[in-house]
């Protein structure tokens, strides 16, 4: 098992995400995963510029329709790279972010296995491009690129002209869409369970109905947004809304995810301790992360 760190905060405006993969390893990330038999080693951070450096770099310059789109894709070509090299290895990749635009590079580098299904956990879609983006943060814009929308230099991250493809592709926990980006992910064939599904069929039957669909993959990454967790548990977010999943909600999707046995990798995004009570949200993300990987409470 590998955790890389990608302290990225140019994907959108609230300063502080980039402090999350800090956060997390404070939590004790390694240790929890290591006390459940894995044995771990921790990457360190990619390097990832800080936003006042882009000011006076021309090769960085901003882009109002997507924010730091120079610079991020830079990073993320180093991430797709180390995913690929953790994929080969035979490896479980766990990437700590940052904000959610890492996850077009660590989902981007799995990208030789055809048989891969992605579990996005997230109040927010990430399904905009930079046409329909009312804010231009390039954080709402990854999982449309792995789909193949979006500036050539988020989709081209994968050799080959590879595409996620999106019958292989479930969102979970969704809450918050915007206009165009919904007409986008309605016609685009994804799977998606909002919170008025879960609301009404509980986790169980939403996470076991998952896995039937994915049945057709058989391996699995899943992107934990934390933002996809109630405001009032997981706080330490940089865009909450509020009617998110419970504290047991989310448990229970990652231990169901678990029993499939299908997890090769995970990232986990948005933790911004700035805006955090006490590194609550980090310390979440930790044990949400041990529930995926197998730790069962008998
Ligand atoms: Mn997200």
């Amino acid at each position: 098992m590998r955790i890389l760190g990608v302290p990225m905060d140019l994907g959108q405006r609230r300063r502080g995400v980039d402090m999350g993969p800090f956060a997390v390893r404070y939590a004790g990330l390694y240790d929890r995963l290591a006390a459940l038999g894995y044995k771990v080693h921790d990457a360190g951070n990619v390097v990832v510029p800080v936003p006042e450096m882009t000011r006076d770099d021309p090769t960085l310059a901003d882009q109002p329709t997507a924010r730091h789109l120079p610079a991020i894709a830079q990073v993320l070509r180093e991430v797709c790279a180390a995913s690929r090299a953790i994929a080969a290895a035979g490896d479980i990749g766990v990437f700590l972010g940052g904000d959610h635009s890492i996850s077009a590079g660590t989902i981007a580098g799995l990208a030789s296995d055809d048989r891969l299904g992605v579990v996005w956990v997230d109040a927010h879609a990430d399904f905009n491009t930079p046409q329909t983006s009312p804010s231009g943060n390039v954080h709402g814009m990854p999982l449309a690129a792995l789909l193949g929308d979006g500036p050539t230099s988020l989709t081209s991250l994968a050799p080959g002209g590879w595409r996620l493809d999106p019958a292989s592709v479930i969102i979970v926990g969704l809450r918050n869409v915007d206009g165009e980006e919904r007409r986008r992910l309605v016609e685009s064939g994804v799977g998606v369970y909002t919170m008025r599904d879960i609301d009404e069929r509980g986790m169980a039957s939403v996470a076991g109905e998952m896995v039937r669909r994915l049945s057709h993959v058989d391996r699995l990454h899943v992107s934990l947004d934390l933002d996809s967790l109630d405001p009032d548990v997981a706080p330490g977010v940089g865009t909450p809304v509020p009617g998110g999943l419970t504290y047991r909600e989310a448990h229970l999707l990652m231990e169901i995810l678990a029993d499939s046995n299908m997890l090769r990798s995970l990232d986990l995004v948005e933790i911004n301790p700035i805006l955090d009570k006490g590194n609550a949200t980090a310390e979440i993300a930790v044990e949400l992360a041990a529930s995926l990987l197998g730790q069962r409470i008998l």
